[in-house]
């Protein structure tokens, strides 16, 4: 697997790169200052799943011996690319989810001093995307597909971030609202698309693959794959420790659709279903508590632990009717990062 050692270099390159240009923007000090200090708060300290799954499935999708150094690094400047991307969909994620805690610090717009000036942060890691992508990309016979990839995917997690919103409107509990299949439909497009589909065929593109069944084949799965990892993010909002997980729960206050509600309102008697009307959505801990309480009632710690053991069954088993071994080899390595994951 690729070393982090490797990337960790690139984003300094990529960083100082970026603020080496100065055609685009007449960087004063205090300005290059703000952004360098901006990137290394916001871009590096994740796990880094996304970005290092770029690299580890171009080895296995060409083998290490046929990779040029160049492509090594164009490999570590896309999975950089995703790492941005991923940066700027957290800063706006945590305004929007009212969320304080990101990775073990303060989220950036609870800085002091910055507040919302993260919005525009956020739209400056965005810009910053495709100015990488033209540095290290432009002249390949793909860059034109990689920039409508990212064009695309960002599109689809936008449209997956509204959904998750707007279906939990601040001061209106509705749980009629929260099934699965409207949960289904969030998690795919706010997730599963940037997190898993995206690495995966940013490989598939540097490899020279242009057959298209080979990328609907691999999205198919990793879609599941995404859906997969959500339902962990929203098991462990509530039932992670915020030391681990480097955040704090919101979603319960937040009156977010997360997989445990739906859950919950699946199983839930009409008195189970009262205390949940009366106290989701409620910034007060102590309706925080109960919440937990009918959640722990219904026993949905174990029904988490038998979905993820059914899912991981399901998702081995689309890999193993994959054609392709090579992409059956990408696909069992993502599967394995994410597996039972704690944090
Ligand atoms: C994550 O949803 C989706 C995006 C696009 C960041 P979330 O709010 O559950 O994420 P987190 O739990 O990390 O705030
Ligand atoms: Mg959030
Ligand atoms: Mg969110
Ligand atoms: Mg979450």
């Amino acid at each position: 697997m690729a070393d982090l050692k490797s990337m960790e270099v690139s984003v300094d390159t990529t960083d100082k790169e970026l603020l080496a240009d100065c055609d685009a923007f007449q960087f004063t000090r205090e300005s290059r200052e703000w952004v360098s200090k901006m990137l290394d708060y916001n871009v590096p300290g994740g796990k880094l799943n996304r970005g290092l799954s770029v690299i580890d499935s171009l080895v296995l999708l060409k083998s290490e011996d046929e990779l040029s150094r160049d492509e090594i690094e164009q490999a570590f400047a896309l999975g950089w690319c995703i790492e941005w991307l991923q940066a700027y969909f957290l800063v706006m994620d945590d305004i929007m989810d009212n969320s304080h805690t990101r990775r073990g610090k303060p989220s950036w717009f609870k800085q002091p001093n910055v507040g919302l000036v993260a919005a525009n942060d956020a739209l400056l890691l965005r810009n910053h995307v495709p100015r990488i992508l033209r540095k290290y990309f432009h002249g390949q016979p793909y860059y034109f597909d990689l920039r409508e990839l990212f064009d695309e995917v960002e599109y689809q997690t936008a449209c997956g971030q509204m959904l998750d919103l707007i279906t939990s409107p601040a001061g209106k509990v509705d749980l009629s609202k929260y099934v699965m299949e409207t949960y289904l439909r969030i998690v795919k497009f706010k997730t599963a698309f940037y997190s898993f589909y995206l690495p995966v065929a940013c490989a598939l593109y540097m490899s020279g693959e242009s057959d298209n069944s080979k990328f609907e084949s691999a999205k198919q799965i990793l879609l599941q794959m995404g859906t997969y990892f959500q339902i962990q993010d929203d098991f462990l909002d509530c039932y992670g420790h915020p030391d681990v997980i480097g955040k704090v729960g919101t979603d319960i206050q937040d009156a977010k659709c997360s997989w445990l509600i739906v859950r919950a309102i699946e199983r839930a008697d009409a008195s189970q279903k009262t205390r949940l009307e009366n106290n989701y959505g409620k910034k007060d801990n102590a309706c925080i508590e109960e919440v937990k309480k009918v959640y722990n009632d219904l026993g949905l710690a174990a029904a988490f632990s038998e979905y993820q053991q059914t899912s991981y069954g399901r998702i081995l088993s689309a890999i193993d009717q994959e054609k392709s071994t090579r992409l059956q080899g990408v696909l069992s390595l993502f599967l394995e990062k994410i597996y039972k994951r704690q944090k």
